[in-house]
């Protein structure tokens, strides 16, 4: 596998940081995930800009342009011969001593790995997800904005572990006011009388762009979607639940904390959404 890393194509044996990079100390840094879909990166130009925007968040200066970054990205695909995949793209603040001092970081670290992905399997698209909402609150906006897409992921990761000592593969978190955030990779949508609504980054969401394309997905096919706070008892009562990311794409819930949602099993709206995007995942984006 070739890895690019700070300028270089290198092997992946040879990928290797310093343990006086941030990104590895303090979790100093950012990242993208975005798929590969025959030869086609979805949305790359939308991932780029949202870490344009995380790298602005947290005061971070990118190496690459973005017209670098996509030629970079592209190049790290083809160099691997990959047609589908997915790409972590990582932006560190670089080597510094250890401080906290960002400013004392001599210059930011940048690499891509193109790989594959682990999928949600099969079954889960066809029956559908029981899920649970899991103690561990969504980091506070005023804390840590959760739109930045930075390296410190223990909040979600504390998520996912309470999930699977639930015996769940994803978890509802909610904020600290109670309301419904996220998921610990993936956003949250229900569809409750004909209307999808689904958590806005205010309430602790990050902006997927995933999410992104339900949006632009539903105006097309004339599917009335809004902005909503939601609590756990409105997607116990919905009529429909389903999750979307770059790795599980739309994946149905079917029962949380151990409610029935819905006729439990996946509904048509969510059939439908799921449809059109495998539709697009291969149109919209940037052609290796
Ligand atoms: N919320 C959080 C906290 C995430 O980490 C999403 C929402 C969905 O955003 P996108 O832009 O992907 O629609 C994410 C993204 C994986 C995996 O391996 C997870 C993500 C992205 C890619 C792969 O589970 N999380």
């Amino acid at each position: 596998m070739i890895v690019y890393l700070d300028g270089k194509y290198v092997d992946a044996a040879d990928a290797k940081v310093s343990v006086f990079d941030h990104g590895l100390l303090y979790g100093d840094g950012i990242f993208e995930g975005i798929r590969l879909y025959e030869g086609n990166v979805f949305r790359l130009v939308e991932h780029l800009e949202r870490l344009e925007y995380s790298a602005k968040a947290i005061l971070l200066d990118l190496p690459l342009t973005r017209a670098q970054l996509i030629e970079a990205t592209c190049e790290t695909c083809r160099r691997n011969n990959l047609r589908d995949g997915y790409i972590r793209l990582v932006v560190t603040r670089g080597v510094g001593d250890l401080g906290l001092a960002p400013w004392l970081c001599a210059k930011p670290s940048l690499f891509i790995i193109a790989s594959t992905i682990q999928l949600y399997p099969k079954e889960y698209y066809d029956n559908g997800l029981a899920i649970v909402t899991v103690p561990t609150r969504r980091i506070n906006a005023a804390a840590l904005p959760p739109t930045i897409k930075s390296l410190n992921y223990l909040n979600n990761i504390l998520g996912k572990i309470e999930a699977r000592q639930a015996g769940a593969l994803e978890a509802i978190m909610l904020n600290d006011q109670g309301y419904v955030a996220e998921c610990t990779a993936d956003n949250v949508f229900i569809v409750h009388k004909g209307t999808i609504y689904t958590p806005s980054a205010a309430q602790g969401a990050l902006k997927g762009i995933t999410r992104d394309t339900i949006f632009d997905i539903a105006r097309t096919l004339g599917l009335p979607i809004a902005e909503q706070n939601l609590t756990r008892y409105d997607v116990w009562c919905a009529d429909e639940c389903f999750l979307t990311g770059s790795g599980a794409e739309v994946i149905p819930v079917v029962k949380l904390d151990g409610r029935v949602i819905g006729q439990g099993k996946p509904g048509p709206v969510t059939h439908r959404l799921l449809a059109e995007f495998r539709q697009r995942v291969t149109r919209e984006g940037v052609r290796l």
